[in-house]
């Protein structure tokens, strides 16, 4: 088992780091019998507040009176502390390091720039009606002008909602909705492997059914021609032309609302995560700077895209409040070629490199190549995120793209929880592939088992949180039952994750992967339930039952059931009609890998599909399906095998 290989920290890696063994147990110690004290310690030392806060940390996690507060009373500005107070010291120093989709094309913005941009785009904000508290939705390509435009929020004290640019028209309009945004900031298009993404056609056609929508302001990325509503759409840059770059921080409480991120879970529609300032801001720096080591004038390049909550917390939060240099990239792993990352990492000697185990495995199909033609030699750590690495992509990641010279972290988090929470530190960790180690400060994971108890040592079970952190979201927006409901209920007085682990006799947790009904494809997190919704709105569909199944790029492929109404014949045209109609609802990333036809679906005599009978099909472990005795019809079962899609 790949779990009795473990790598030493290197030398070299402990000697520089900021924090080593010794000092992560004793800073762990303290952080989890003092949190107020530790926590308060961070706070000043990575956040700059207008006013001190009156109490650290106010908590209940029992479901009738849950409440998340921290550093109440405290006063701060989010940009103000990711830009301002850097300009005396580095306002020369590259703040974004942006590298187009086509090679040639590249840009450096210092945080003075950056600055100026932010506080004209805050001016424009404002002549456009908008107020503290207000929200405003971001569909943007990965350009500067995004983080300038969630940046530009936070200095007034706007909400910001970005939606990930491979979202649907459809899926777009339900967040503009759903958060009642009034302000859209958009592109003419995006450009992603010399593919263009038509975000304001798709912007244009979410809001034929949002009539509060007053303004569009468009960035003109590609200049080609886009429709254009004289009376909603304004230019980016000729608002910015009119603009002046004064514009005074709005002074926010630590626990007033930074953004809404929407995302999935296994019910219903895509819920509002939201997220406040002071905690957030605290979090994400000071996991920024400790897990990623960052030292001044370090290069540091997270591949996600600002649409996901990576990109918020470690692309432009963390990053920028630390003074840091963030690269931000427009393009894909493999266009011009296979080689792209290890050129950008050459070409810009970046020093940090954090992506996804996705892009790593559909790298390693490329063979070692297209990495060896390139040095890599800037590289001191390697970083991975959104879902589990398996110990093959690690070795290989290890081996073949750090040469065996730099540490991995393998650092487990999701939307809600704002920032990384469990993770080896580079200068303090001994590393075993696949595994995600040991809790960050703060942080007590527990495992419990299905009927509620507590396990200890050697274990696996469900992944849960017992006390809070700073960077933990604070409520669904808009339904605070809900998020009472999905995460406080399973497991009372407990923060449950939906994630299975197992932890090891070093006391390591693993990641098992989610244990309720997300999908996660190619690290984009998907309910099945979305999926089946976007099926059964097709006129010639039933009834539909999506699962996730393996998949050796993507970790997770989508794989549907679908029964077809009375007197419907099947076949391949409906068959990529479906497809269509599943990309139309909700967007590329969630085409389905298999379709099969399914004149019945497996189901207890109280009419529930029983989705782990569904699974092992998908997943075709099929001598050992459990019990089927208690299904109303178990011949259905049988049908089902016979007519398996291979995916
Ligand atoms: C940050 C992010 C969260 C879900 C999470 C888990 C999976 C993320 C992981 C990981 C194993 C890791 N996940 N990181 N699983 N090892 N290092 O990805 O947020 O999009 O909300 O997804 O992703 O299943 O519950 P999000």
């Amino acid at each position: 088992m790949s779990e009795e290989k473990i790598y030493d920290v290197p030398a070299d890696v402990v000697r520089r780091a900021h924090i080593d063994n010794g000092k992560y147990l004793e800073m762990y110690e303290r952080s989890v019998k003092d949190p107020d004290g530790f926590w308060a310690e961070q706070a000043r030392a990575f956040v700059t507040w207008s006013k001190p806060w009156s109490q650290v940390s106010n908590w209940s996690y029992d479901a009738k009176n849950l409440h998340i507060k921290w550093f109440e009373g405290g006063k701060l500005n989010v940009s103000w502390n990711c830009l301002d107070r850097h300009l005396e010291k580095r306002g020369n120093q590259t703040a974004i390091l942006w590298e187009g989709d086509d090679p040639r094309e590249d840009k450096k913005i210092t945080y003075r720039e950056l600055h100026a941009e932010v506080c004209k785009l805050a001016n424009v904000l404002k002549r456009r009606g908008v107020k503290k508290g207000d929200r405003v939705c971001i569909y943007m390509p990965m350009i500067p002008e995004a983080a300038a435009a969630m940046l530009a929020c936070a200095r007034i004290g706007a909400v910001h909602s970005v939606v990930f640019g491979g979202f649907s028209p459809e899926s777009l309009k339900d967040r503009i909705l759903d958060s009642d945004c009034r302000v859209v900031i958009t592109a003419d298009e995006g450009v992603r492997g010399a593919r263009k993404v038509p975000l304001k056609a798709n912007t244009d056609d979410a809001l034929t059914h949002c009539p509060n929508v007053h303004t569009v302001i468009v960035v003109r990325r590609t200049g080609d021609k886009i429709a254009w509503d004289a009376r909603r759409d304004v230019w980016y840059h000729e608002q910015m032309a009119q603009s002046s770059a004064d514009c005074a921080p709005e002074e926010m409480d630590a626990e007033d609302p930074l953004f809404i991120l929407y995302t999935s879970g296994s019910t219903g529609k895509p819920k509002g995560v939201l997220h406040t300032t002071g905690g957030y801001l605290v979090y994400a720096a000071i996991t920024h700077k400790l897990i990623f080591d960052y030292h001044d004038g370090d290069i540091y390049w997270c591949t996600a895209d600002v649409g996901w909550v990576t990109g918020h917390t470690y692309i432009v939060y963390g990053p920028l409040c630390n003074g840091a240099i963030t690269l931000m990239f427009e393009g894909v792993p493999t266009y011009p070629n296979a080689s792209r990352f290890w050129e950008v990492i050459d070409k810009h000697k970046v020093n940090i490199f954090y992506t996804a185990p996705t892009a790593i495995r559909a790298l390693m199909r490329e063979g070692e190549a297209p990495v060896k033609r390139t040095s890599r030699q800037s590289l001191k750590l390697l970083g991975t995120v959104g879902e589990p690495i398996n110990p093959e992509a690690w070795e290989w990641y290890y081996h073949v793209v750090g040469d065996a010279r730099v540490p991995i972290v393998d650092t487990w988090w999701q939307t809600e929880t704002g920032g990384i929470l469990i993770t080896p530190l580079p200068g303090a960790t001994r590393l075993k592939p696949g595994s995600a180690t040991r809790p960050f400060f703060g942080v007590m994971p527990a495992i419990m088992d299905d009927k509620g108890k507590l396990l200890e040592g050697e274990c696996s079970g469900n992944l849960v949180i017992t006390r809070p952190w700073p960077g933990q979201m604070r409520t669904v927006y808009g339904d605070h039952q809900r998020f009472v409901d999905t995460y406080f209920r399973t497991y009372p007085g407990m923060y449950f994750t939906g994630d299975g682990a197992r932890r090891d006799k070093d006391g390591y947790y693993w990641i098992t992967g989610r244990v309720d009904d997300v999908l996660n494809v190619s690290g984009h997190r998907l309910g099945t339930a979305e999926v089946e919704s976007a099926l059964v709105l097709h006129p010639t569909v039933a009834e539909a039952a999506v699962v996730g199944c393996p998949h050796a790029i993507k970790g997770q492929g989508i794989y549907c059931y679908v029964t077809l109404k009375v007197g419907v014949e099947s076949s391949e045209a409906l068959r990529k009609e479906l497809v269509q109609q599943v990309r139309k609802e909700i967007g590329p990333m969630a085409t389905p890998d298999a379709i099969q036809w399914a004149p019945g679906l497996p189901k207890t005599r109280s009419g529930k599909i029983m989705r782990r009978i569904l699974r092992k099909i998908a997943a075709n472990e099929l001598d050992n399906l459990g019990d089927t005795t208690t299904l109303a019809d178990p011949s259905v079962v049988d049908d089902l095998i016979r007519n398996r899609v291979r995916s």
